[in-house]
């Protein structure tokens, strides 16, 4: 019998744990810990960092984990090439549920920049009104350019103010609607937004707002992950978990 270890913070991953809850399928979703109240799931659910490789392969190993998912952000680069390398170590069989990238359409107007890094290089010049959609974890590094307003949305309220200057705080988590992006972006001005190419619907309310309103929008490039085999259904990892034998009982 599968015992599936999902390593979740999506839609996705969301919509995988209530397929399996749905079937029966025994199954944990795992969160980093980096909100304070996560979407309860239909699964259990552990929450925290494993240690790095050799903790997730103890763990996969001590809990007799037979297949192990990853359905992490795209942005979550480090977990995904943990997941890869510890698969490997504890002979687990891997599969990465993502989403594809977003891609301009008619009337975008994107610059894509590789990395934060970019981003915030992207922004040397006069006073914008920036609507900054990526979370809390990068806030510190747009301080380099303290002359723009910037309009930020975290998941939880900061324990301190954000080191910019000039801003406006949001508390408040997705996913999003188009018109409630697209209030957010008139009320506050917004002329220029800044996101992560996350793909999915979950994050992707700012970028109908912005196409609708002709504003500029600022994407920044996926980081680079190992090879893994991936799919981008919920469906498509219960047909994998249906063809995959689990690992051959290890030896004690
Ligand atoms: C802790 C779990 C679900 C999953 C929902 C998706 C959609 C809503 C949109 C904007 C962009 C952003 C951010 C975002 C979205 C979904 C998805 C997604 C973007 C939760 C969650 C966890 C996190 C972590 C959090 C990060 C932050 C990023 C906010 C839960 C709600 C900006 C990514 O304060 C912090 O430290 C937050 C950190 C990583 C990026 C950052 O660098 O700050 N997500 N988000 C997961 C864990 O602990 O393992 O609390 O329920 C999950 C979701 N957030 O089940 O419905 O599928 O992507 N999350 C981005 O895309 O740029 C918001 O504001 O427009
Ligand atoms: P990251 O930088 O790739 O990972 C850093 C460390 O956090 C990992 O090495 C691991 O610690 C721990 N970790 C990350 N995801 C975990 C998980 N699902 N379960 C257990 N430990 C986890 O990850 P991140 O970008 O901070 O993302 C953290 C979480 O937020 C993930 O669930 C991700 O899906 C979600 N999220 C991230 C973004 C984003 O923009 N980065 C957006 C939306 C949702 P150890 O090394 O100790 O094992």
């Amino acid at each position: 019998m599968p015992n599936v270890l999902l390593l979740g913070g999506t839609t996705e991953a969301s919509a995988l744990a209530r397929l399996l809850a749905a079937r029966g399928i025994a199954a944990t979703l795992s969160y980093a810990g980096r909100t304070e109240h996560p979407r309860p799931q239909p699964i259990p659910v552990r929450v925290g960092g494993f240690g790095g490789v050799a903790g997730l392969a103890a763990h996969l190993r001590d809990q007799g984990i037979t297949h192990l998912v990853d359905a992490i952000h795209p942005f979550a680069a480090t977990m995904s090439a943990n997941a890869v390398a510890a698969a490997e170590a504890a002979g687990v069989p891997l599969l990465a549920l993502t989403r594809p990238a977003w891609r301009p359409g008619e009337g975008d107007r994107w610059r894509h920049v590789p990395d934060v890094a970019g981003a915030v290089a992207a922004l040397e010049g006069p006073a914008r009104r920036v609507l900054l959609a990526l979370g809390r974890q990068h806030v510190h590094a747009f301080a380099a350019q303290p002359q723009h307003h910037y309009v930020l949305r975290f998941v939880d309220a900061p324990p301190a103010p954000p080191p910019l200057p000039d801003h406006h705080l949001l508390v408040d988590r997705g996913p999003f609607t188009p018109e409630g992006d697209r209030a957010l972006i008139e009320t506050h001005r917004v002329d220029l937004v800044i996101c992560k190419n996350a793909g999915g619907s979950g994050a992707e309310a700012k970028l109908i707002a912005a196409r609708a309103l002709g504003l500029p929008v600022l994407m920044i490039d996926r980081p680079a992950l190992p090879p893994r085999r991936e799919v981008s259904s919920p469906e498509a990892v219960l047909d994998w978990l249906a063809h995959t034998p689990s690992p051959a009982k290890r030896g004690v």
